[in-house]
């Protein structure tokens, strides 16, 4: 492997679809029964193998689902390479709070974010409200990749990242060309701020 390419990617949606599970299953491959509702937001990372060359790393903020963090949530969408946005089957609510997340960064995000939509919980199927095809069409609709997931059992969770890595494009993201630079190049324009601001981030 040569190179690694450094994506931001965050997860919005309801309080308790599951984000930070989620997000705790790919990194740590763990999951609580009970978890903290979290408070502000949490940054995990991860590095997944992309192909031959590169490696992807995924710089992920787990943002709070409580309403009275919304007001946060553009700090951590802006300059997003990646969104996940996620629902809960059993709770037809929430996939009416994800289309509300997804009209936002159809709005406000970068033009170029790769938006997944992401029905969390298949492990409960015995309470699911809300059909495959329902999630599949509206993602459909709107140009949005999408994914039935459980980070219990862990359904989907490796082929969700897997997938992001793969359509993430690489020229996008923050490492792999400005490790191909001679020294005395200009920088690429494209991120260029944003490969500076990444550098110096301490978490
Ligand atoms: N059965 C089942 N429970 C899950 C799954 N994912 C999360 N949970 C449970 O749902 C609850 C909420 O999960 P969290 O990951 O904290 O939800 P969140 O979206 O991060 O919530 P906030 O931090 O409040 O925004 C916890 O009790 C989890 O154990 C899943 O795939 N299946
Ligand atoms: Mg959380």
């Amino acid at each position: 492997m040569s190179g690694v390419v450094s994506f931001k990617l965050v997860l919005l949606g309801e309080s308790s679809v599951g984000k930070s599970s989620i997000a705790l299953r790919f990194v740590k491959d763990q999951f609580d029964d009970f978890r903290e509702s979290t408070i502000g937001a949490a940054f995990l990372t991860k590095t997944v193998p992309r192909d031959e060359e590169h490696q992807v790393k995924f710089e992920i903020w787990d943002t709070a689902g409580q309403e009275r963090y919304k007001s946060l949530a553009p700090m951590y969408y802006r300059n997003a390479h990646c969104a996940l946005v996620v629902y809960d089957i059993t709770q037809e609510a929430s996939l009416e709070n994800a289309k509300g997340w997804i009209k936002e960064l159809q709005r406000h995000a970068d033009a170029g974010i790769l938006v997944a939509l992401v029905g969390n919980k298949t492990d409960l199927e015995d309470k699911r409200t809300v059909s495959t095809e329902t999630g599949a069409k509206y993602a459909e609709e709107e140009g949005l990749l999408f994914f039935e997931t459980s980070a219990k059992t862990p359904q989907n969770i490796d082929e969700l990242f897997n997938t992001l890595a793969k359509k993430l494009p690489l020229e996008r993201g923050v490492g792999a060309k400005r490790q191909a630079q001679p020294a005395a190049a200009k920088p690429v324009q494209l991120n260029s701020g944003q490969a500076r601001t990444e550098d110096s981030c301490a978490c």
